[in-house]
């Protein structure tokens, strides 16, 4: 053997062991996003703007839904809701800035498409609403089902897959539409009171939000159908293992909460479980969270601050109405579950 292969031999071997070693104590590789997010010493989230999913307060402090979900990360990460800055950006701007690293996640309703995940190389977190496509009319047009939108004037978002839903269900059913295709949310709504479109389409979650914020929301409605599937997940750049499984297990933990009833006003009772799955997820036994290189009691402080899904939807949703719909637990017949943590 050549002293040239033998050293290349030796450079194998040790990254074999490298990525050997990975596997064994179980951490996933820390990345570009991850490394960023500890130096900046805060999360950049990009957010939209509607009510019970992420909008600012009277005080400028946003809220919702997605929100917490934000603030829950930064509890994972630096052991404190606050160290996260949100903003919003259009649908259309969103996921060129999270390629370029100007986030380091989106929970803005990005709907996980194969395209996003094969073409674009995004990532997705666990879905966190699953949604459907609605659309929002003027009342005084007469229409009570999408199929009597026949030659009407919509307006979609650019960038969003409402834009594509729409044409897909026109031409499935035959029917015509006028498409107008509008970036900026303000104008978005303000082409519907304006009469410059007949209707508008976005996630159901969108319009029913954004409903409440028009001059007369009484003289819209948002027809029965759902034209798509949307479910919305929290988006990531890839090529950082480690900050997806962060993404991946916070957002499990919520849920495996709500499952074994953990909530934010009983999870101290929860300490003296004698289950020894309890004991791991809370940090009881630290050893669990240790091996994960997480602080052992990173999903008690997430309960404990944000609480389980049930409540972080309680909080935000319900006061708009909404049912759980989909977004129930698996054990009650809707589609959230979370793997073991084991
Ligand atoms: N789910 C769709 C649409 C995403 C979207 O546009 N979401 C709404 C909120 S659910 C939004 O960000 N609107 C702009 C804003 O609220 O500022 C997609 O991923 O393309």
């Amino acid at each position: 053997m050549s002293t040239h292969g033998f050293i290349g031999g030796i450079a194998k071997l040790a990254a074999a062991s490298l990525v050997a070693s990975a596997l064994i104590s179980g951490t996933a590789f820390a990345g570009p996003t991850l490394d960023k997010i500890k130096q900046r010493g805060t999360i950049k989230v990009g957010v939209g703007t509607t009510p019970g999913f992420f909008s600012p307060d009277s005080n400028g402090r946003w809220q919702g839904f997605f929100i917490d979900y934000g603030r829950a990360l930064s509890i994972a990460v630096f052991g404190n809701p606050d160290k996260v800055e949100f903003t919003n950006s259009s649908p259309q701007q969103r996921l060129p800035a999270l390629q370029s690293g100007e986030y380091d996640i989106l929970l803005s309703g990005v709907t996980v498409t194969a395209t996003r995940a094969f073409k674009l190389g995004f990532h997705f977190g666990p879905t966190l609403f699953y949604d459907g496509q609605g659309i929002l009319v003027r009342k005084d047009l007469g229409v009570t089902k999408a199929a009597d939108l026949d030659g009407a004037t919509i307006g979609a978002q650019s960038g969003t897959t409402g834009e594509l839903n729409v044409a897909d269900f026109f031409r499935k059913t035959g029917k015509t539409f006028k498409p107008v295709t509008i970036e900026d949310t303000g104008q978005f709504i303000a082409a519907l009171e304006s009469g410059r479109v007949d209707a508008i389409t976005q996630d159901s979650s969108d319009l029913v939000g954004k409903r409440t914020q028009l001059k007369k929301p009484d003289d819209y409605i948002i027809l029965p159908e759902r034209l798509s599937k949307e479910p919305l997940a929290p988006a990531i750049a890839g090529g950082d293992d480690r900050w997806l499984e962060i993404v991946n297990w916070t957002v499990n933990a919520t849920i495996q909460a709500e499952e074994w009833g953990i909530t934010s006003a009983n999870v101290d009772q929860f300490l003296k479980s004698e289950d020894p799955a309890i004991q791991r997820f809370l940090g009881v036994d630290p050893a669990f969270n240790q091996a994960l290189d997480l602080d052992p009691k990173w999903a008690y402080n997430v309960i404990k601050t944000v609480g389980n899904y049930g409540e972080i939807f309680d909080r935000h949703l319900k006061p708009l109405g909404w049912d759980r719909g989909y977004n129930r637990l698996w054990t009650n017949g809707g589609l959230l579950y979370s793997p073991p943590f084991r």
